[in-house]
């Protein structure tokens, strides 16, 4: 853990962060223009209580999601040698003996595939290995809906068609525009397979990873964000006129605990 010592008028506020910013210090100038205006230590508490929280969430490290943290269903008929418990058991590989979901010969050309989670996760990504004994197969066109724990679906936006690859046995990755929040379960949608020697849907592998730090949706608010927030708009505008044409880097004091 690291700690933060904010000092804001007459309350110097410690928190501790799992991870240490790399320029989380308040520069003394625009300390003193926010000791000026902020002599409540209320108002200073929950300034710095929204920063520290911004600030873990920042920097929660991206993580894989793969294997066991997926549990798979679909109502695809499956081939028997290719079971859906292997869309998601942690094997890539695309040497014999293969390994990997696929439909039954002549059907599941389109369908659905449901990945569940046992927690919440806030997704960045999907990783497709496609096709099993890469040829020209595996899917083609497909879409990625996002549920809740509530079985919700989350905002309808998200959603969007993407392109599986085509005779590659290197995984793709599927970077979000943004981190969606609080998914418990995605429905791989698959729109259409691609024509290889045997038509039908054919995935090795699939995996997910959750929030970055470099995702503009977790991105840190600007202090005036945060001040303008919870002192009011008067407050925010006096110190706005203040600081007028003058430029501040805010930096927080670190120190290791
Ligand atoms: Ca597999
Ligand atoms: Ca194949």
């Amino acid at each position: 853990m690291k700690a933060i010592n904010i000092e804001l008028g007459l309350t110097t506020v410690a928190l501790s962060i799992p991870v240490a910013p790399a320029s989380v210090t308040i520069s003394s100038r625009l300390r003193r223009q926010l000791s000026r205006l902020l002599t409540s230590t209320a108002i200073a508490a929950a300034i710095t209580t929204t920063i520290s929280a911004t600030l873990e969430q920042n920097h929660a490290l991206s993580a894989t999601i793969s294997g066991s943290q997926i549990t798979p269903s679909t109502s695809v008929t499956a081939d028997p040698s290719f079971p859906i418990n292997q869309i998601a058991d942690g094997i890539t590989s695309d040497a014999s003996p293969f390994n990997g979901f696929a439909a039954a010969i002549g059907t599941g050309l389109t369908g659905t595939i449901t990945l569940s989670f046992a927690n919440d996760f806030d997704l960045r990504s999907f990783i497709l290995w496609n096709d099993i004994n890469v040829f020209r197969e595996g899917i083609k066109d497909f879409r990625l809906d996002f549920f809740n724990s509530s079985n919700s679906q989350i905002s309808p936006s998200f959603s969007t068609t993407f392109l599986g690859p085509i005779g590659q046995v290197a995984p793709s990755e599927y970077v979000f525009n943004q981190v969606i929040p609080g998914v418990r379960q995605v429905d791989l949608v698959v729109l259409s397979t691609n024509p290889g020697v045997v038509s039908r849907m054919e995935i090795r592998e699939v995996a997910f990873t959750s929030g970055s730090i470099n995702n503009p949706a977790t991105s840190v608010p600007e202090p005036f964000t945060i001040i303008g927030t919870l002192v009011g708009g008067t407050a925010a505008l006096r110190m706005r006129k203040k600081l007028k044409g003058k430029v501040f880097k805010p930096t927080f004091r670190t120190s290791e605990k």
